[in-house]
């Protein structure tokens, strides 16, 4: 093995972990293997760690989770020392403090950056991985942990003529590191996901113009972010064991409460005022604290929307303009909701307008513009906030190949298998927590059980003088079946956005876990409780 005392090994040695990706699950991977006594190697792509806080470095990039429900509970030390700022922390701050853990816990010697995986290849005879990255590196390991994202690998839209363009173009998540001056130019942006409205209202002030294309309307709703006071601070400060606990427990990885009512068991009069509160609410709390029948009755979730309706008809002084705003082809929570800062305001500015791609779909984009049915409009900039190839994404990409020179990408053809989001059958010794079928929450909460359940795996395996671990295939059809299951009960729409995989030719399939934190819990549980029963040889 060996030692990383004086940082990553040579090319071509061999360690007991290796871990693909830098960003908050991966450096938390890395942390935990390495408590445990493993040696470890951490591949990541980017110059510098952070993952997601790493690329997505564009204008009003923020949490959307509270700050302190999405930064690392392992550490109380780690938790009294890092005020965080806003209750939804910007970009910058969170690329920090994910700076300050790598730091404060020794982690950098064990990453290798610039380390784009290309390929990864299981030997049975050795039980071991041999990793290679695109420069060339090559390592060994027992154990392969691809903590590599759902959101990661930026997704363009197939429009003619889009390479032609000759002004600046940029996508959220390859955002550049030195500052973008968008002084006085004309800017496109394209895509109404969370990304595309935070970008807009951001800019608005400084551009000369900006033009929103939004194929589908959003039920943005405000994020009424805020400073974090002494007094919450000093909250906070004596509160780490009970809040840890609460989002330990809680289905959501959340410290929302529960509503106890549901919508039509209150008048007209009330539901409004309820509403009113919820508008005024933190974040994903529009969904956690909502009545509870908000996402399980279709009439009772219409009526949010017919608030939210006004409330959009309110803000948005042109009426047409409202109007395009508002979704028809879904409820609140059917697609993804950005919270935003601002967004709706932001049509009031004479320099901002909207086209609805649904009314005038983008013809081709010439060297100077976007030509869409109804014209062509000129612009030194376009912006391409059109989301990621999700869920499989980045597996997809990493030359993943198991038992028998099966590839990853073979055995995923009509859609990922797995079991738990976090491993499948055919692959062993190979990880992939915050992967698909595992999420149905505040991400670094569900990851980190992911984590903890892999770790406690290679844990007892070691111990116990095994080898290999591998998921046998029952657990993993009985846990797909579940998926396929509990999709109908899925607030999500089965079409669109990523949730169902909107990747062009991607098979559709539902990426998210649908049972949540119950189901998964249940799943870990058994098969902890038997000891690995299966898993291990
Ligand atoms: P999203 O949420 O996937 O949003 C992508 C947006 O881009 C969405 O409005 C799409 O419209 C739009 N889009 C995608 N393809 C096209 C084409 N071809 N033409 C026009 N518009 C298009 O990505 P984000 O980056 O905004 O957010 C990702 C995550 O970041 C989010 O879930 C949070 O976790 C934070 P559509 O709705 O598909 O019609």
């Amino acid at each position: 093995m060996a030692s990383l005392e004086a940082g990553p090994p040579d090319s071509g040695s061999c360690v007991d972990v290796v871990v693909v990706g830098a960003g908050i699950l991966g450096l938390y991977q890395l942390y935990v293997a390495r408590e445990a006594g493993c040696s470890v190697l951490l591949l990541e792509q980017g110059d510098g760690a952070g993952g997601t806080w790493y690329w997505n470095r564009y204008p009003g990039c923020r949490f959307d989770s509270e700050s302190y429900t999405y930064g690392y509970l392992f550490s109380e030390e780690l938790w009294h020392e890092w005020d965080w700022s806003e209750e939804f922390a910007p970009q910058p701050e969170t690329e920090r403090y994910l700076n300050h853990v790598v730091d404060k816990f020794d982690l950098r010697r064990h990453i290798r950056f610039a380390s784009r995986v290309t390929s990864a290849v299981w030997d049975e005879a050795s039980t071991s991985w041999t990793t290679r990255s695109a420069d060339g590196f090559e390592i060994h390991s027992q154990y392969l942990i691809s903590a590599t994202g759902v959101l990661s690998v930026p997704q363009y839209p197939d429009v003619p003529g889009r390479e032609d363009f000759s002004g600046e173009t940029y996508h959220p998540a390859r955002w550049p590191k030195q500052p973008v001056d968008f002084w006085g130019k004309r800017v496109a942006v394209i895509g109404t996901g969370s990304s595309g409205v935070q970008i807009a209202p951001e800019i608005a002030d400084e551009v000369e113009s900006v033009t929103v294309y939004q194929r589908t309307p959003t039920w943005a709703t405000p994020l009424n972010n805020h400073p974090i006071s002494a007094e919450q601070q000093a909250y906070l400060r004596a509160n780490f064991e009970s809040i840890r606990d609460e989002l330990n427990a809680s289905i959501s990885g959340f410290l929302h409460k529960a509503h106890d009512r549901k919508t039509f068991e209150e008048t007209k009069e009330q539901r409004w005022a309820f509403y009113e509160k919820i508008w005024n609410s933190p974040g994903f709390a529009k969904l956690s604290t909502n009545y509870t029948d908000l996402l399980t009755d279709k009439e009772a979730n219409a009526e949010f929307c017919a608030f939210l309706e006004e409330k959009i008809r309110s803000v948005v002084k042109d009426p047409a303009t409202a109007d395009k705003l508002i979704p028809r082809d879904h409820l609140y929570g059917g697609l993804r909701p950005p919270f935003v800062t601002g967004y709706f305001e932001m049509f009031n500015k004479p320099n901002v307008s909207l086209v609805s791609l649904r009314e005038t779909p983008i013809l081709r984009v010439t060297e100077t513009g976007i030509e869409t049915s109804d014209g062509l409009r000129q612009f030194d900039m376009i912006i391409w906030a059109t989301g990621f190839d999700f869920g499989t994404g980045a597996l997809r990409r990493m030359g993943i190949v198991g038992v028998d020179g099966l590839a990853l990408n073979d055995y995923w053809a009509d859609g990922p298998s797995t079991f738990l989001g976090v491993m499948c059958h055919g692959f062993p010794n190979f990880f992939f927590p915050g992967g698909p079928h595992g999420a149905a929450g505040n991400n670094p909460r569900y990851g980190s059980l992911q984590i903890d359940f892999i770790q406690g795996l290679i844990n007892y395996a070691g111990d116990h003088g095994y080898r290999r671990i591998e998921v046998p295939i029952e657990p993993e059809e009985a846990w797909m079946d579940m998926i396929e299951r509990f999709r109908p009960y899925s607030p999500f729409e089965e079409r669109g956005q990523y949730y169902g995989g909107n990747t062009a030719g991607k098979p559709k399939r539902f990426l998210l876990n649908p049972g949540g934190r119950p189901k998964m819990d249940e799943a870990m549980r058994k098969v902890v409780s038997s000891d690995y029963q299966g898993f291990l040889s």
